[in-house]
C-alpha cells in the first residue's frame, strides 16, 4: 500500500483502516514524515481550530501496590514518597483552577490507604474536589478499581475515568503489568462508561512493538470508544528491571500522535509533559495533539510520572509557562465552557 496515496486521501477525509495505519507507521522518509504530521495537524485544526485544552496534574498519592515493570513508583522500588492530605489536595485544585486549567487530573498509585473501605477516602476526596473546582472537568486516574467503584466515583463528582491498556499484545501486557488481569483493565473503561464517564485509554510506545502492533492498538482504542486517546513514550525508571531498555526515537509516538488524529479527528489527544518535558511539548502539537498534560504547580512537592522531576521546580510546566508557550505557537487555551460542552457533547449515558 502506498503510504503517500493514504495519506492523500486522508487530506481529503478519509479515515484510515488499521493495514492504511500500519502503512503510515512504517514509512520513515524524512520528507514523508514531514507531511504526515503537516496533515495531521490540518485534520486536528479543521475540528478544533486554534484551540488547545489545558489539565493540571494532581499525583496526590506516589504509594502503590503493583508492581508494574517500567514504572518508578513499583512498589518494589525502594524510593521516597508521599501522600498528600485532603486539604493539601483541595488547595492544589483550587491553584490550578484559579491559574486556570480546564480540568484536573487527580492521580494516584493503587494505594491501599485510599482503597480502603470501599476506596472511601479517594470517594471524599473527589466530593471535595468537586465542591472546590466548581464547573472545571473532574479526571481520576486511580488504577483499577472495582465495577461498583464507578457509580460512585461518578456521583462524586468524577467526569473522566482513565486507565491505559498500555498494550493490546497479551503477552506484552503480563510482562509490563506483572501480576495484573488483563480484562479487569480493559473493563475499567467500559464499567467506567456505564457509570456514565468519559474515558480515556493508552498505549506505551519503546517497549517492544512495530508498526502493526501501534495500529493495531489505535485500532482497539476508538473502538472501544474512548474520548481521549494516547501514546507517551517508555522512559527508563532507575532500580526498576526495565532500567536498563534504550529509550525508542522520539518520532515513534510522534508518529503515533498524527495517525490517532488521522483515525480520530474529534477525540482529545494529550501531549503529555511528562516525556521530554516542556521542550517536547511544540513537536507534540505539531503532530496534531491538541490538549496538554502534566502540568504540574511548582514548589508544592509534586512529582510526574515518567519524568518524577523535569521541568517541575523550575516552573517549566506551570499554567503560565505553558499559556505563554501556547500564545506563542499562535493558539489559545480553551475557556472552560467550552471544555465543558466537548463534556456534555461527548458525554456516554449512564446505563446504573
Ligand atoms: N496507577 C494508576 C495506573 O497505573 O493506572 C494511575 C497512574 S497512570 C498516571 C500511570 C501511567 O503512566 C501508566 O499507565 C503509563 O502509561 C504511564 N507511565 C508510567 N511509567 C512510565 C514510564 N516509565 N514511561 C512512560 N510512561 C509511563
Ligand atoms: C500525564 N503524567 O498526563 C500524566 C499521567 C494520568 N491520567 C496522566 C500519565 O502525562
Ligand atoms: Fe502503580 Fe500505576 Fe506505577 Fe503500575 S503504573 S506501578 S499501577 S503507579
Amino acid at each position: 500500500m502506498d503510504s503517500y496515496e493514504i495519506l492523500k486521501k486522508c487530506q481529503e477525509g478519509h479515515i484510515p483502516v488499521a493495514a492504511e495505519m500500519e502503512a503510515l507507521l512504517a514509512d520513515d522518509d524524512p520528507e514523508f514524515v514531514k507531511e504526515l504530521y503537516a496533515t495531521a495537524a490540518k485534520v486536528r485544526d479543521e475540528h478544533f481550530g486554534k484551540k488547545l485544552f489545558m489539565y493540571g496534574f494532581v499525583y496526590f498519592s506516589t504509594y502503590c501496590k503493583n508492581n508494574c515493570a517500567f514504572c518508578y513508583y513499583r512498589r518494589s522500588n525502594d524510593i521516597d514518597r508521599y501522600r498528600k492530605t485532603r486539604e493539601e489536595v483541595l488547595m492544589l485544585s483550587a491553584s490550578l483552577r484559579d491559574a486556570g486549567v480546564n480540568m484536573v487530573d487527580l492521580t494516584m498509585g493503587e494505594d491501599p490507604e485510599l482503597y480502603r473501605n470501599d476506596y472511601e477516602g479517594l470517594i471524599d476526596l473527589v466530593k471535595g474536589v468537586r465542591e472546590t473546582v466548581g464547573d472545571l472537568g473532574i479526571m481520576v486516574s486511580p488504577g483499577a478499581v472495582s465495577r461498583e467503584a464507578m457509580p460512585r466515583l461518578r456521583a462524586a463528582g468524577a467526569d473522566w475515568f482513565a486507565c491505559y491498556q498500555e498494550t493490546y499484545n497479551r503477552e506484552l501486557f503480563a510482562k509490563l503489568r506483572l501480576e495484573q488481569d488483563y480484562q479487569f483493565r480493559i473493563d475499567q473503561r467500559k464499567w467506567a462508561r456505564e457509570a456514565g464517564m468519559l474515558t480515556e485509554d493508552g498505549m506505551l510506545v519503546g517497549t517492544g512493538e512495530d508498526a502493526a502492533d501501534h495500529a493495531e492498538q489505535i485500532r482497539i482504542m476508538g473502538e472501544l470508544g474512548c474520548q481521549q486517546v494516547r501514546a507517551m513514550t517508555f522512559v527508563p525508571q532507575e532500580g526498576t528491571p526495565m532500567q536498563c531498555i534504550v529509550p525508542s526515537d522520539p518520532q515513534k509516538e510522534l508518529k503515533a500522535i498524527a495517525v490517532m488524529r488521522l483515525a480520530y479527528p474529534d477525540k482529545l489527544i494529550p501531549a503529555s509533559l511528562d516525556v521530554e518535558g516542556i521542550n517536547g511539548l511544540k513537536t507534540r502539537i505539531d503532530a496534531g495533539a491538541n490538549v496538554i498534560t502534566s502540568i504540574v504547580p511548582p514548589h508544592e512537592e509534586l512529582a510526574g510520572v515518567a519524568q518524577p522531576e523535569l521541568d517541575i521546580n523550575d516552573g517549566h510546566r506551570s499554567v503560565d509557562y505553558v499559556k505563554a508557550m501556547v500564545k506563542d505557537m499562535g493558539r489559545y487555551v480553551a475557556s472552560n465552557a467550552e471544555f465543558r460542552e466537548f463534556m456534555e457533547k461527548n458525554r456516554p449515558r449512564a446505563v446504573y
